[in-house]
């Protein structure tokens, strides 16, 4: 047995018995989720969208269980058992719930893969985890994942079953085939045993294994669901990719699932489809990353369609301007809420009782009294309260190691997960991030906060949106460049003009522009500032070869 399937290795026990005094953590597993949900919300609609095959589906909690134990006939016979890791890469369609809870029946665990990611990524996640299995499309939205598969497995140290979710599953098995096993019991699996690993979002890098617990995770669900509010008349409409932790867990699929509303699932975040969405299923709430509700806001005008019973617009994932945010509730009528998070653990939310300028001015509150927060400067020392520092993180739902002791750096030695997030506190306890601890761009020994200056950027009404990295530069070290979305670009002149007008200062005036469509983006959606470096990058050789 690894170390993970360990029941006591993932928390120090002293630990987990404080937490379960306190009634955080209880004995409620993912194994019978699903089957609760199902006995407490029987007929209540649980899930709308399409499946794989272009088939529209409306299931209510019992038809999703069902679902689920058919799956599980499907994936026991198919070999797979208790302890098995299986990595999960379906989009948002309605397999996706009787798949996960399929394996939490069998006391698998899944590993939870996004559509967007390729070689690189499958390769780690298979060969890291010796996964028994990878569950995946098929071909879908003009990708073939079984060409994926053609080229990743040979490759690999250990046999992966592939399992093709969708049609046409070529040489591989088929999720929905025959035969059948009988189906055992739920697995009896321990609340504190490894759940599932959920992946980092690797905007700076390869992602990361998450081990997540039974325990953990689901108090960080129900808190979730709690503070969101959420109740069986919640209508999620779930945009950003279904297996992200924010997605997931915050209060996401499974906080509306532990509520007993409905979640709706769609594949098209571009705003007509979603506005329509909204519209016709009469959604309550939904989430984006700050890319995606920009262009929301910025289209809103030209699409008729009714947003009246949208409550909240929930933004996470990345920093969204004060700028942006002030413009949620006039443009959308809703409320906005903004979530900081992590798939290492803590989560942080406004409520829908914070004030105005805390809801558009902050990323939020930790869902628990037990989480703690050290603000630090760079030597370690705690920052002078209300001064920004590096945030360090530990709590009930914060891990404590990366899957196989992977980048211990990244955890003090009293358990403490260094997020790199640069954040200062408000008396409140409400949290504000000022960028990563890499985000700074260093001019010649002056420091400019990204931030700072995409904060300007997008307060122009010609920008829809902003992005500033560094680029290397002989002199200075580092010189910036903005990267601007709009669709009637100003001039380089024009911006300088207008930020030197809103007071910034002149070293912090970016050195260069690219005006462009759209950010090169993560798989859940964030802007990718590796890729914007690396495309930087590229450019700047070009330009330097034609110079010469
Ligand atoms: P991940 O590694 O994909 O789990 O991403 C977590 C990271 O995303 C956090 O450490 C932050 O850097 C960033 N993040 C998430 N939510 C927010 C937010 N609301 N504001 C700023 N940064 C955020
Ligand atoms: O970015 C994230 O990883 C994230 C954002 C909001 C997250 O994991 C979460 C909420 O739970």
């Amino acid at each position: 047995m690894s170390e993970h399937t360990d029941s006591t290795a993932l928390y120090p026990a002293a630990d987990v018995a404080a937490w379960r005094a306190a009634g955080y953590w209880n004995d409620d597993t993912f194994a019978t989720f699903l089957r609760e949900a199902a006995a407490r919300f029987g007929d209540n609609e649980a899930v709308v969208g399409h499946d794989l095959h272009g088939v529209n589906h409306r299931l209510s909690y019992r038809e999703l269980s069902t679902a689920a134990d058919a799956t599980a006939r499907r994936l026991r016979a198919l070999g797979i058992t208790r302890g098995d890791f299986v990595v999960v890469q379906l989009p948002n369609t309605t397999e996706f719930l009787p798949t996960i809870f399929a394996l939490f029946h069998l006391g698998a665990r899944p590993v939870f893969a996004l559509p967007a990611h390729r070689a690189a990524e499958l390769r780690h996640f298979l060969a890291s985890t010796n996964a028994a299995a990878w569950i995946a499309p098929g071909s879908h939205n003009g990708f073939d994942y079984r060409d994926l598969a053609r080229e990743v497995l040979p490759a690999l140290p250990n046999p992966v079953q592939v399992i093709i979710a969708g049609p046409d599953p070529a040489e591989f098995a088929s999720l929905g085939g025959d035969p059948v096993a009988d189906l055992p019991a739920p697995a009896p699996v321990a609340p504190e045993e490894l759940a599932f690993l959920q992946v980092s979002g690797g905007s700076t890098g390869i992602p990361k294994l998450i081990p997540r617990t039974h325990a953990d995770y689901l108090y960080s669900v129900r808190e979730s669901a709690r503070i969101c509010q959420l109740s069986t008349a919640t209508r999620m409409l779930v945009v950003l990719p279904v297996s992200h932790n924010f997605t997931m867990s915050s209060p996401g699929v499974l906080g509306v699932l532990w509520a007993g509303g409905t979640v709706i699932l769609t594949e098209d975040p571009t705003p007509t489809s979603v506005f329509h969405l909204i519209d016709a299923e009469k959604v309550t709430m939904t989430a984006a990353v700050p890319p995606l509700a920009m262009t929301w806001l910025a289209l809103r005008p030209r699409i008729d369609a009714h947003l009246d019973t949208l409550e909240v617009l929930q933004v996470g994932g990345a920093k969204f301007p004060a700028e942006a945010a002030r413009k949620v509730t006039p443009v959308l009528g809703c409320r906005l809420q903004q979530v900081f998070g992590m798939a290492e653990g803590l989560v942080n939310y406004t409520r829908a009782d914070d004030p105005e300028d805390v809801v558009t001015g902050t990323q939020g509150r930790p869902i628990s009294p037990a989480d703690e927060i050290l603000i630090l400067d760079d030597e370690g020392h705690p920052v002078p309260e209300g001064e920004s520092g590096h945030l360090l993180t530990r709590g009930p739902y914060t891990i404590r190691s990366y899957f196989n002791g992977a980048d211990p750096g990244a955890f003090t030695d009293d358990g403490f997960y260094r997020t790199g997030d640069i954040v200062r506190r408000l008396p409140t306890g409400h949290l504000i991030v000022e960028g990563r601890d890499k985000d700074h761009i260093n001019r010649g020994g002056e420091k400019i906060s990204a931030e700072e200056v995409e904060n300007h950027l997008i307060a122009h009404p010609d920008i829809i949106d902003a992005a500033l990295v560094a680029i290397p530069d002989d002199y200075l070290g580092e010189r910036s460049c903005a990267w601007i979305i709009s669709d009637t670009p100003p001039t380089a002149t024009e911006i300088r003009e207008f930020l030197t007008r809103r007071g910034l200062a002149a070293y912090k005036l970016p050195d260069r522009f690219e005006f462009e469509s759209s950010f090169p983006l993560t798989g859940v959606g964030k802007i990718s500032r590796k890729a914007l470096r690396r495309r930087l990058a590229a450019t700047l050789t070009t330009d330097t070869s034609k110079d010469d």
